[in-house]
């Protein structure tokens, strides 16, 4: 039995806001790293989370399936710390939006480009693939706009919203989609990826990834 966090999660899957947010917070999560896709890979898993999909956090009796609401979550869990901005204070509105934004408008596309121009492609879905990366090039434009003259999205620290924000620019580089982020975002990424609770997150997930391997 443990009374700590459980994350399960995917190496380099948009688990890893979780697991960075649990770095950069400073909570002590159970990491458990498993192959992609669990769905067909550790059917077992789809007990814990039905979807079959990464990142789930287990806390007692708590349960998320959603990795920007891990990310604020664990930020929070312990009561507000200078990672996720509280109402009232300067640019909450804008801390909900962009960390929403992530997943919702920015990751969507992403992975509807990867499914069609990657995984399945095979399927004559490749053009359709192209129109989705186009998509995703043209929703950049609010997070461009927002960091002109800013370092970070909101009240002029790190945030969650930055992770939210910033692992949609880490898969993009991962998934061939890069040639279409302005440099602008390509240095606001450089920033967040050479912090290190980042470079231990990504470190924590690959020990776990290779470890499947062995
Ligand atoms: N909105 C969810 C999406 C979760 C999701 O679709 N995760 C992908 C990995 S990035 C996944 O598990 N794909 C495998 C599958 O759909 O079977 C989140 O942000 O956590």
């Amino acid at each position: 039995m443990t009374d700590r966090p459980v994350l399960y999660t995917c190496a380099r899957s948009r688990g890893l806001r979780a697991t960075w947010a649990a770095e950069e917070a400073g909570v002590d999560v159970d990491l458990r790293i498993l192959p992609f896709p669990p769905r067909f890979l550790a059917p077992e898993y789809k007990e814990i989370n039905p979807l079959g999909t990464v990142p789930t956090l287990v806390d007692g009796e708590a349960k998320l399936t959603e990795s920007c609401a891990i990310a604020h979550y664990l930020a929070t869990r312990n009561g507000y710390t200078d990672l996720a901005i509280a109402p009232g204070e300067e640019d909450y509105a804008e801390y909900c939006d962009y960390t929403y934004h992530a997943d919702a408008t920015i990751t969507f596309p992403q992975t509807v480009y990867m499914r069609f121009a990657i995984f399945e492609k095979e399927k004559g879905w490749a053009e359709a693939g192209e129109a989705y990366a186009k998509w995703f090039e043209k929703r950049l434009v609010k997070v461009e706009q927002r960091l002109e003259g800013r370092e970070y999205l909101c009240a002029d620290r790190f945030t969650v919203a930055d992770i939210c924000i910033g692992y949609a620019l880490i898969l993009s580089q991962a998934v061939g989609l890069d040639d279409r982020v302005p440099d602008s975002l390509k240095a606001y990424r450089e920033r967040l990826t050479a912090r290190d609770a980042y470079k231990r997150a990504f470190a924590r997930e690959e020990e776990g990834r290779k470890a499947l391997e062995a």
